[in-house]
């Protein structure tokens, strides 16, 4: 590993985000990715009624958009699609494997889209081209040998769309298993297994019309200027209206400070910009749940004030003050809130404090923002996610939103903030490995099969599985599992360690190039791409975070002619290992409409799909809980009561080590899609040319005797015996909480144990790593 000082540099960023500095990243990438004249058009295609759904995230669209919203990094994700750069049969016969392995995410990105089937030859270790037929044939035959179907796994990225995601779930489900290890395991679970238990429902309650009418907005462990840029535009309009916008985030990320908007030439011509937070909470890593319970005591607290103003008030024959908590939301629709004010007002105001890192004084004043408004929408992303008590967090925040009725009504809401496009329409689709029993039953009747019961593996579980030659055959619809996964050697191991791989990409990435004894490397058509099924256009339906679903059609010529898309493939794979049983997988694959026919057969709320996804913007997807529906055990919505934790690794290695036990969040630069590294600079955060970078405090980096600027190793604590360390990283200076550290995935997932899981979601602690700095050897 190379622990020479990197080439880059450190320049803090003084302007606002997005703006110029923004479009002029979208020409460079434009140039450097050689996007051929005709896919220009692509990028007013985007995100419009009949063009296609951005691929690079999970945030709506304004229906009938007059104009293109401009992203840059939605510009880079189709850039990166759309590039005329392409690997072929002699780019495979030029290199070996063991060649490849040794070149930087970044150096695989960019050799350009995949054009053809490959299969590995070991002898010569390469890549050699194989039919599609043949290719079909061979996974067939290595899962028809397993003697159990539970010996394969079928993983699937965000970016499958619907009709993929559901042809997909089937085939795998009449193969005989529920191993659906997806990317939503390491990203929202917690969401997904969280909200069930408090509003019934996994998904978020608002609309981008009630961003209209929030007069408040919580916006936690997010950061929308480099992973969900048109939310930006959002926020703009809610600080012009004078909403109050509060970021509660470790960083105070740019975005969040001041915003020109790419879309309002006014603004861009005259280089003002938006100011947009309102106030800065940051907690340490980890903090939040403290926090969020810390704002429910103060607002049970402040209600008792009021109570006892009115009290007062109606002693001396006045009118009093109106009650803080909406008690007519908690009488009609929720269930538990005596036990849940109880312990609050049994919780220790000291431990809130302590376990948040946040004073009393600003948790106060903070509690004063929520409680005064009226209309308030909570947005969450990966730093609520990522910890062992994400699931916690979650509940606990949505029990705050219920004190004050701030679930179900115009203008408010809970809006968990998804990553990849289409992430919540595939477990929608049915990709999940715990399906309920109800699902099963349907999924059943409608085919005429009998669906496996027993739950399957998730993401960590199925590495688990692998390691102990429990599975065989890994299957990866998309994404790049060895690198977006923790504990980066187990995973290779694991990997390594079957007797099949097989990837379903657009590019080349590492997963392609740490494979089992047999590989097999899949191309496939993007979601701007043409796809052409018996001569006619298909289009297909993706789910976005707020559950509007609509559909999105390719436009640009296929990057090969021997690109299948992601449907044909399950369809032609399904049809070689289980013949026509128990469905005619051809005749669905043929025609995507069949497959929203039969969608609409397994899933209620799919009525009529065919007619109303044919509507401009498409229609929103019915979420119970917005309508105040609770879908709980009880009818009603819950409060549920959760104690602080303080018995976590971070808890017990501090015990150990002391104030140089530091906790590391592993979160994205500006200039990469997860695992895709498209450039080497972190804008926002003043970091350029370089990745191999630890954000630290600056009483921290005296603590530990270092200087910024000086190279450290990175090593975490943990309770085996298992040596985790990320070699080689420059210790910048930065505005982060003392004890914490921040730094860039996937250099530092080696760092993350296999077994440090959020509890109740089992999805990877990369934002709370317990680490020790060593000076670099
Ligand atoms: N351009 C681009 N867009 C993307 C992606 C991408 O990689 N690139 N990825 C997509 C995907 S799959 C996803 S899931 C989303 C991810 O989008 P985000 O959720 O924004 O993800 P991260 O960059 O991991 O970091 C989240 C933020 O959490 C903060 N944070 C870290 N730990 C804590 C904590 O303990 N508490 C609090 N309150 N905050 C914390 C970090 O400072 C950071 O600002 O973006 C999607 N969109
Ligand atoms: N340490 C740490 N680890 C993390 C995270 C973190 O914050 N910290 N975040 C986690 C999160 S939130 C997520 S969602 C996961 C992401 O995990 P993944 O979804 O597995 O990873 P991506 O990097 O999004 O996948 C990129 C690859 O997808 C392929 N691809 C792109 N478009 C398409 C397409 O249309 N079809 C097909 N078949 N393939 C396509 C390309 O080959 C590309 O190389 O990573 C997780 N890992
Ligand atoms: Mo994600």
């Amino acid at each position: 590993m190379d622990k020479s000082k990197p080439a880059g540099h450190i320049a803090p960023y003084p302007h606002a985000a997005a703006g110029w500095g923004a479009l002029k990243q979208v020409a460079i990438n434009l140039v450097r990715e050689k996007v051929g004249g005709g896919n220009y058009k692509t990028l007013l295609a985007q995100n419009q009624p009949d063009g296609f759904d951005c691929p690079g995230c999970a945030w709506p669209d304004r229906e009938h958009a007059s104009t293109f919203e401009f992203c840059e990094n939605g510009v880079k994700a189709v850039a990166a699609e759309a590039t005329s750069k392409r690997v072929r049969a002699d780019f495979f016969a030029a290199h070996t494997v063991s060649e490849l392995l040794a070149q930087s995410d970044y150096a695989l990105e960019q050799h350009g889209r995949l054009t053809e089937p490959m299969l590995y030859d070991a002898a010569s270790d390469r890549y050699l081209p194989v039919a599609w037929d043949a290719a079909f044939a061979l996974v067939a035959r290595h899962l028809k040998a397993l003697p159990d179907p539970n010996q394969a796994a079928f993983y699937t990225s965000g970016r499958t769309g619907n009709e993929a995601a559901f042809l997909y779930q089937l085939f795998v489900r009449a193969y005989g298993t529920n191993n659906f290890p997806d990317c939503s395991n390491m990203c929202h679970e917690p969401t997904s297994r969280g909200l069930p238990a408090t509003v019934g429902a996994g998904k978020g309650t608002v609309t981008l019309e009630d961003f209209e009418h929030a007069d408040t907005l919580l916006i936690f462990g997010q950061n929308p200027a480099t992973n969900h840029p048109r939310m930006l535009g959002e926020l703009r309009e809610c600080a012009k209206r004078g909403a109050a916008i509060v970021s509660i985030n470790p960083l105070r990320e740019r975005g969040l400070e001041r915003f020109t908007s790419p879309s309002h030439p006014l603004e861009m011509l005259s280089n003002s910009s938006t100011a947009i937070g309102s106030l800065f909470i940051q907690p340490k890593l980890g903090g939040d749940f403290a926090l969020i319970k810390a704002l429910a005591k103060r607002t049970l607290e402040l209600d008792d004030a009021a109570v006892a103003a009115v009290a007062a008030a109606g002693r001396a024959g006045l009118a009093g003050a109106a009650r803080v908590l909406d008690v007519d939301f908690i009488a009609e629709h929720s269930n538990g809130f005596a036990a849940f004010a109880a312990d609050l007002r049994r919780q220790d105001w000291g431990q809130l404090v302590e376990e948040s890192g946040v004073a009393r004084e600003q948790i106060e004043q903070l509690a004063q923002v929520y409680v005064k408004g009226e209309r308030v929408i909570a947005t969450w992303g990966m730093g609520l996610t990522q910890h062992k008590g994400a699931v916690a967090t979650i509940r606990m925040l949505s029990n705050l939103m219920m004190m004050r009725g701030n679930i179900g009504r115009l203008g408010a809401g809970l809006c968990p903030v998804r990553g990849h496009s289409n992430v919540q329409g595939d477990r929608t689709m049915g990709i999940e490995e715990q399906p309920t029993a109800a699902f099963l039953d349907r999924l059943g009747q409608v085919f005429g099969f009998a669906p496996p019961r027993a739950h399957g593996y998730d993401v960590v579980a199925t590495i688990e599985a692998m390691l102990a030659g429990r599975v065989k055959v890994f299957f990866g619809m998309g994404g790049n599992f060895a690198m977006a996964t923790p504990d980066t050697p187990q995973t290779f191991a694991a990997l390594r360690a079957c007797e099949l791989t097989v990837h379903v990409a657009t590019k080349l990435n590492r997963s392609h190039l740490v494979h089992g004894r047999a590989a097999l490397l899949l191309p496939t058509l993007g979601r701007t791409e043409i796809d052409l099924q018996h001569g006619v256009a298909q289009g297909v339906t993706v789910e976005d975070s707020m559950s509007m679903v609509h559909l999105s059609y390719g436009m640009n010529t296929p990057a090969s002619p021997q690109l299948l898309s992601e449907t044909a493939i399950v369809a032609r794979l399904a049809e070689a290992t289980l013949g026509k049983a128990p469905v005619d997988w051809a005749w669905y694959g043929a025609d995507y409409a069949r497959i929203r026919d039969a969608i609409e057969r397994v899933f209620d709320d799919f009525h009529d799909f065919n007619a109303r996804v044919a509507k401009p913007g498409g229609f929103h997807l019915k979420v119970a809980s917005r309508a105040r529906e609770w879908r709980t055990a009880s009818g009603r919505a819950e409060f549920l009561v959760c104690a602080v934790d303080t018995d976590t690794p971070i808890h017990r290695a501090k015990a150990k080590h002391g104030a140089r036990l530091m906790t590391l969040m592993t979160a994205r630069s500006h200039d990469q899609y997860n695992t895709t590294i498209y450039g080497m600079d972190d804008r926002y955060r003043g970091v350029f040319g370089m990745r191999r970078v630890v954000f630290i405090h600056r009483d921290d980096l005296a603590l530990l005797g270092f200087a910024a600027g000086q190279m450290v190793d990175i090593v975490s604590v943990w309770d085996d015996a298992v040596e985790r360390r990320a070699d080689g990283f420059m210790l910048v200076e930065y505005d982060i909480p003392r004890g914490c550290l921040g730094a860039y995935f996937p250099e530092t997932n080696a760092l993350i144990p296999l077994a440090s899981v959020a509890d109740g979601a089992g999805t990877p602690t990369s934002k709370s790593i317990p680490v020790l700095l060593r000076a670099a050897a």
